[in-house]
């Protein structure tokens, strides 16, 4: 028996940039789709020799070939394509609520060319519509419910030997006989995931060029948010795999691969103190016994099941993220959804993950049928309020009801399909008239793609609070913080921006309001707005002018000499030449020097402690700020001498012009010469990295 195993596609950054060959290999390594690397492991175990097909890969080949004049225009036929030059007997799809449109058309491609093999679904979406997916979509035979580790040998030994299938478990079929579709039994959970084969990464080369390498640490999460759909696939059974599997695993991915970052997959590794302990103790241990041994990784957890001790454990024994999923800033949400989350003691896990150098996702979501506008607010609030903390990286999802969940059966009569708004549930796929069709016709299989019923929200308003808290995070993170704390609620601002938007003749469309606020064009007219209209009639108009100076500094290219040098010269580099009387200093390229109304770190300080902004006092202070790799930017207050010297360094001067200039200044360090005062501070800016010799 031939078979082939097929990831869902979920990599949506390849439409939103020109990804190269490396980076999109990096991309596919991380999305590594697990589970059917566990299922192709137990079928090579049992003597087969399945291969995989990652769509995310045939995916950014339809892209790379998409602007040749005799290329497909539509993904499905490239892939059908892709898979009519292969024979397998056995097709097996997995499936997410995110993709399921494309994945059932490229399914049905599959089936009018290879029409005598078995064309099967499994993983999360199809197992939960798994009925109406075979009454509507003749092409698919049968969909594996579930965990398949011990169904899908079963399924494949039945097939080739001609079997019934009414004996197996956990799968969902179309008889032969009479088309009925019959649903077996659920199969058994896979009690002991110790015992599972090591996932076959080998049949997924790209693995290798990942910087976390995704393991799975175990199954199942016993809480019931009623928006949640993993929980109940697999049975609110929670499983871990034992501390000693997991370092074997992390050893053996070192060895073979050379990563040491990790990606551990579990909706909720934490329910249990203790195991959460034996855990890092052992990769603590691992740690002692050989240095090289040191992983660091990333995990998820609820904010209810880990305290301060376990967190500094956590960081020390290499954890470096945490998603949490807070999901609503409003006490009265958390119990009408089920989450039961304490919000204060949720931030104090924000903070303590902030004070270990843990990163935090700090996973949150509106649009909740019960909603109102004061629990939106509380939801913006936490957002913003999150902001505070440098490691914290809020999120804001509008709730998609997925298939199977206690909302989404709820609201099932009263789904409102408005829109193609890529959010939780339609990440980056592009979607053609055919997946619009099918998601239309069939909202009982696509209700990730509809909106619940907002009866006490604007839907608009929602969504483009969305974008703007999103958008304004990036591009302005201490202004938006320091708004949100000098108003009251960032909800106030949204609206003030709002109407002064609208009056300034900023208008878009519907479609055009998220490519708006993804822009340049966005921050640079909000800062306009902070000016003009905020600023005047601030509680703390200093405070936000300097955070305002500060974001635009760092927005624009027009506000330092080390900009000039960027555009317009070629790149400086500091020697480590000793420095001579004659030696002339100039900004490094992507050196910035400003100058506010306040002090900064004051500010800063006051925002991270919420304390009041307005009586901050107003004093001339000078910022460097230098760009660093990655987008971001490395900001120094310079001391009074320091500002002095840097301005003197980017005018051109020599040591000793500088060293006259001090002397003629008046500018005295006590104790000190002045010419050794200014080589100190000059060395030190050099070590900064905001001067170099010219
Ligand atoms: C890692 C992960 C991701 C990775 C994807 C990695 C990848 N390529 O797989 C990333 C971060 C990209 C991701 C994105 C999204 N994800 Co996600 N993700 C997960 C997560 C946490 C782990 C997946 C995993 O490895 N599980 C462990 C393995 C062992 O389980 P498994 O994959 O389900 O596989 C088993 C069975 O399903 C079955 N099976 C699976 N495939 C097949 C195929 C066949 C033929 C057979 C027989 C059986 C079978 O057998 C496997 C072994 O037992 C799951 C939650 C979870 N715990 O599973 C959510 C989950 C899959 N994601 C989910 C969602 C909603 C999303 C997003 C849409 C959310 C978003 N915010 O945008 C996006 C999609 C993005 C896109 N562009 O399409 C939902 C899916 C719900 C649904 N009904 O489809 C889940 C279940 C979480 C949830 N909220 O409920 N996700
Ligand atoms: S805690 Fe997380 S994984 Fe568990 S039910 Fe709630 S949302 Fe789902």
């Amino acid at each position: 028996m031939k078979v082939c195993l097929i990831s869902a596609p979920t990599a949506n950054q390849f439409d939103r940039r020109a990804v190269g060959e490396a980076e999109a290999a990096r991309i596919m390594g991380e999305l590594a789709p697990v589970g059917i690397l566990s299922l192709a492991a137990v079928l090579e175990a049992k003597g087969l020799q399945p291969e995989v097909v990652d769509l995310n890969r045939v995916y950014y080949d339809w892209l790379q070939q998409s602007n040749r004049s005799n290329a497909k225009a539509d993904f499905c036929s490239f892939a059908g394509d892709y898979f009519a030059g292969r024979d397998f007997d056995f097709f097996g799809f997995s499936t997410v609520c995110s993709s399921y449109p494309v994945t059932l058309r490229i399914a049905a491609e599959v089936k009018r060319t290879h029409p005598q093999s078995a064309v099967v679904l499994g993983g999360p979406q199809a197992s939960v519509v798994d009925v109406s997916t075979l009454r509507a979509y003749p092409s698919i035979d049968l969909v594996v419910r579930g965990e398949a580790e011990q169904t899908l040998p079963d399924l494949v030994e039945a097939l080739a030997g001609d079997r019934p299938l009414a004996a197996i478990p956990g799968i969902t079929f179309r008889r032969k006989e009479d088309g009925e579709i019959v649903r077996n039994p659920a199969a058994p959970l896979v009690a002991d995931l110790d015992a599972l084969p090591f996932p076959a990464f080998h049949l997924f080369p790209d693995v290798r060029y990942c910087r976390h390498f995704p393991l799975e640490l175990g199954r199942g999460c016993p809480f019931s948010c009623t928006f949640c759909s993993t929980n109940d696939f697999f049975r609110r059974n929670f499983r871990l795999k034992s501390p000693a599997q997991m370092v074997a695993d992390m050893r053996r991915v070192k060895q073979t691969y050379g990563i040491n970052s990790f990606e551990l997959v579990h909706d909720m590794f934490t329910v249990d103190r203790k195991r959460v302990v034996a855990f890092c103790e052992a990769l603590l241990e691992c740690k002692r016994k050989d240095p090289e041994d040191a992983f660091i990784w990333g995990c998820s957890a609820r904010t209810d099941c880990v305290d301060e001790e376990l967190i500094e454990l956590m960081s020390k024994a290499g954890c470096r993220g945490i998603f949490f999923g807070i999901e609503t800033g409003s006490k009265r949400m958390q119990k009408i959804i089920d989450k039961g989350l304490e919000l204060n003691d949720s931030a104090e896990r924000v903070r303590s993950c902030d004070k270990f150098k843990i990163n935090t996702a700090v996973s949150l979501m509106a649009g909740f049928p019960d909603e109102t506008m004061d629990d939106l607010r509380d939801t913006a609030a936490f957002f913003v309020d999150s902001l505070r903390y440098d490691h914290a990286d809020p999120q804001l999802s509008i709730l998609a009801p997925l298939a199977g969940t206690p909302i989404s059966t709820q609201h099932k009569d009263a789904l409102v399909l408005n829109d193609n708004v890529a959010d939780m549930s339609y990440r980056g796929w592009r979607q053609e008239i055919e997946d619009h069709a099918m998601i239309a016709g069939h909202p009982e299989i696509f209700s990730s793609f509809y909106s619940a019923p907002l009866p006490h929200l604007d839907r608009e308003f929602l969504k483009e609070l969305r974008d703007f808290l999103l958008s304004g995070m990036r591009a302005f993170r201490k202004l938006l913080l320091g708004l949100h704390q000098d108003s009251g609620n960032v909800v106030d601002v949204f609206q003030q921006w709002q109407e002064w938007r609208a009056g300034n003749g900023i208008q878009f469309s519907n479609g055009d309001r998220t490519v708006y606020y993804a822009q340049s064009a966005f921050p640079a007219d909000f800062i306009r707005f902070v000016r003009l209209r905020y600023i005047p009639a601030s509680k703390a108009p200093l405070a936000i002018t300097a955070l305002a100076d500060y974001e635009a500094a760092l927005l624009s290219g027009d506000s330092g000499h080390g900009q000039e040098q960027a555009s317009g010269e070629p790149v400086l580099q500091d020697s480590d030449d000793l420095l001579s009387p004659d030696s002339r200093l100039r900004l490094l390229p992507g050196v910035k020097v400003i100058q506010l109304p306040a002090d900064y770190h004051e500010i800063l300080r006051r925002l991270r402690q919420r304390r009041p902004l307005h009586d901050i006092p107003g004093q001339q202070v000078k910022l460097a700020i230098r760009s660093v790799p990655a987008g971001s930017a490395e900001v120094r207050q310079l001391t009074p001498l320091s500002a002095q010297l840097l301005d003197l360094c980017a005018d051109g001067f020599t040591v000793q012009e500088i060293t006259g200039e001090f002397l003629l200044r008046n500018i005295e360090v006590p104790g000190v010469p002045v010419s050794k005062a200014c080589l100190a501070g000059i060395e030190i800016l050099r070590q900064q990295r905001l001067i170099a010799l010219a």
